[in-house]
């Protein structure tokens, strides 16, 4: 690894396979949500203007999976929490993930770029509410009271990620990227990589169960499960950087 200062900025990726371990379902592994729903018949505009009762089905049976109270953060959420309360730089956590883990485990410092699954927008008013119940179809605003406009506050294909403005700042002066549970399928993330690597000339490391579509962009790799990889690497970040100590551990 580059060598780090204290006080250099972190932007850190997540996707599904951080929670995979908290219970909840990936999009593209053989047992993944995209096995059993077809992307074009749920997550696209067209779909929610053509089936408006299929999508809220859909949403609504994710929105209660994720408030199972057995679905709680995991080792490698807790970590990634840890680094940004530890580490004395900027540290900036940016997941596609549409659950709270994060926020449960305590990072503060979030950009859920794919939307919030505990929240619902209203395309009539544009209010963005908490929301925890089912959505139908006659669900009205609890803002502008209309009928027919409310829709989860997520970010569906062909529809453009949440706060790209933070996120490309924030990339084009990190000095360390971290990928974490993530296939690299869907952009623009799947381009953060190469955008912290050429135009930050950041160090680029990927936590993932295996490598994923852009493994050879990444300078450095872990692969195992996120609950065992990612507190591992935390702690030696934390370490070598801020206590001295030889780093440990190698890439690949
Ligand atoms: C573990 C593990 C364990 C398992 N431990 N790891 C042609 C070329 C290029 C781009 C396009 C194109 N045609 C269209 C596009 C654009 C399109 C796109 O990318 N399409 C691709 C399919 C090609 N993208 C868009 O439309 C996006 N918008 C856009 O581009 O707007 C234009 C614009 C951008 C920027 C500025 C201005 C304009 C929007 C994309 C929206 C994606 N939405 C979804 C649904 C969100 C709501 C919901 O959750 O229902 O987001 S799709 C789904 O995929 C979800 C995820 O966030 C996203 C990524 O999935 P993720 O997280 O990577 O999950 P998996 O399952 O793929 O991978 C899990 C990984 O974990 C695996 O590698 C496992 O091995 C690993 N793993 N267990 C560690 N225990």
């Amino acid at each position: 690894m580059k060598t780090l200062k204290p006080t250099d900025a972190i932007v850190i990726l997540t996707g599904a396979g951080i929670s995979k371990e908290s219970g909840l379902e990936t999009f593209r592994d053989a047992d993944g949500t995209w096995a059993r729903h077809r992307i074009e018949d749920v997550a696209t505009p067209e779909a929610f203007a053509r089936d408006p009762a299929l999508v809220h089905d859909f949403y609504n049976a994710r929105r209660q999976s994720m408030l199972n109270p057995n679905v709680q953060p995991n080792a490698a959420h807790t970590a990634l929490a840890r680094l940004e309360r530890e580490w004395p730089g900027p540290v900036l956590l940016v997941t596609q993930n549409i659950d709270d883990l994060h926020e449960r485990a305590g990072s503060t410092a979030l950009i859920h770029m794919h939307g919030e699954m505990l929240k619902a927008r209203c395309e009539d008013c544009t209010v963005i509410e908490p929301w925890q119940s089912d959505l139908a179809l006659d669900t009205a605003c609890p803002s502008c009271r209309r009928a027919g406009g409310m829709r989860p506050h997520v970010v569906w294909f062909g529809e453009i990620p949440l706060e790209m403005d933070r996120i490309v700042a924030a990339l084009a002066e990190c000095a360390l990227f971290i990928s974490i549970g993530t296939s690299g399928n869907v952009y623009p993330a799947a381009n953060f990589v190469r955008e912290a690597r050429w135009a930050a000339g950041a160090h680029t490391v990927e936590l993932n169960l295996e490598p994923s579509m852009g493994a050879t962009d990444f300078d450095e790799a872990r692969h195992g499960p996120a609950t065992v990889v990612v507190p591992a690497f935390v702690e030696e970040l934390l370490t070598s950087v801020l206590r001295g100590q030889p780093k440990v551990g190698s890439s690949g």
